[in-house]
């Protein structure tokens, strides 16, 4: 069945000639051409830094970031603690660099938009960067030991978590999932945050915007404009641009939706081992609609928090496995040694090869 052509904007209204000239007023930062040029040039002349790790893979920084105040829920403020520690324990494992946000570079796009100005800055204030990675400060890594396939990424330059038939066929504002999503440092990229940015000014653009992702998206509930709804938006109206740049993965959970995930870890633990990434292990536990740090969300903050817990000590435990311990449950902060301790730590050659150890579960 040949995919549905995406229904036309109505722009005849009065508020609506008033968006378009706000819209087309909005840009994210002076216009920065020949960046993969500069960004060569900078390259060569500054050996000590390498766009790899040694090693030789490509130089990543995950970024995430959350809002300046504290959380409503004082308990918010405490995941956040432990979504941070589970993301530098991921990075110092595959070293990748990893930056903490909590500033609005742009008050114009504060909430859920904060990340396109935060991602366009560290691009060019990171030429050495390779690829810039934005995680959810409500996402959780839940495989240790499972690394991005990147060279299966040669040719793209945003790697996304989705769905092609819920994109083209069915127009759906889930086809998509903006929580963990990577950016090749590189000029598209910047083009592509310039035509991403203009729905998301606080106040008349994002409430117009809104009313008209509702009406272009299916299933999107009316409210003002998200990123991810804009993005879907940009993807489906300017194809031709874009898509050959964008990698939809969905052969691992670089996002995987929380609610279907947290009640299965112990049968997980049962017959699976981490390295995997897919459901049999998920690389990324995300919980999309908690809002843990806000005063509401889509499920019962006493549901999320105790789903937040357990998806932590999940992956905690791929942690201290390593020296030894274990949580006592994945409800329980409480540890408990796994391992007898010996006298020549050096010698026991399991030691040596962390990653290794991490994905095996004897
Ligand atoms: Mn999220």
């Amino acid at each position: 069945m040949p995919s549905q052509a995406p229904r036309p904007l109505r722009t005849s209204t009065a508020s609506s000639a008033a968006y378009a000239a706000a819209v087309g007023n909005y840009a994210l930062g002076p216009n920065v051409s020949g960046w993969d040029e500069q960004r060569r040039r900078w390259l060569a002349q500054n050996k000590g830094f390498p766009a790899t790790v040694p090693g030789g893979k490509p130089r990543i920084l995950l970024v995430t970031g959350s809002q300046p105040g504290p959380c409503d829920n004082p308990l918010g403020d405490h995941y956040l603690l432990k979504s941070t520690k589970n993301k530098i324990d991921y990075c110092r494992f595959h070293d990748i660099e990893i930056v903490h946000n909590l500033a609005h570079l742009d008050n114009e796009l504060a909430g859920y938009w904060a990340k396109l100005p935060l991602l366009r800055r560290l691009m060019l204030s990171h030429p050495e960067v390779e690829w810039i990675w934005w995680m959810d400060s409500d996402a959780l890594f839940t495989d240790m030991a499972f690394e991005l396939p990147l060279s299966r990424y040669d040719n793209h330059n945003l790697i996304i978590h989705g769905y092609q038939d819920l994109l083209f066929e069915k127009h759906s504002w889930i086809a998509l999932n903006t929580g963990s999503f990577l950016f090749r440092n590189c000029q598209w990229s910047l083009d592509l945050l310039a035509a991403w940015a203009p729905m998301g000014p606080k106040g008349f653009i994002r409430e117009e915007a809104g009313k008209i992702l509702t009406a272009y998206l299916k299933g999107r509930p009316a409210f003002e404009a998200d990123d991810q709804s804009a993005l879907i938006h940009l993807l489906l109206s300017q194809k031709e641009k874009w898509m050959d740049k964008v990698y939809i993965e969905n052969s691992y959970y670089l996002h995987g939706f929380w609610a279907g995930l947290v009640d299965k870890y112990e049968e997980m633990m049962e017959n699976h081992h981490p390295g995997l990434g897919d459901e049999r292990w998920p690389f990324v536990t995300h919980f999309v609609g908690c809002k843990p740090c806000g005063s509401y969300g889509d499920y019962p903050v006493d549901r999320c928090l105790k789903s937040m817990e357990r998806a932590f000590n999940f992956a905690d435990n791929q942690v201290l496995r390593l020296y030894g311990f274990a949580h006592k449950g994945l409800e329980s902060p409480k540890i408990k040694r796994i391992r007898s301790q010996t006298t020549k730590p050096i010698n026991d050659k399991e030691n040596l090869d962390v990653k290794a150890k991490m994905s095996t579960t004897s």
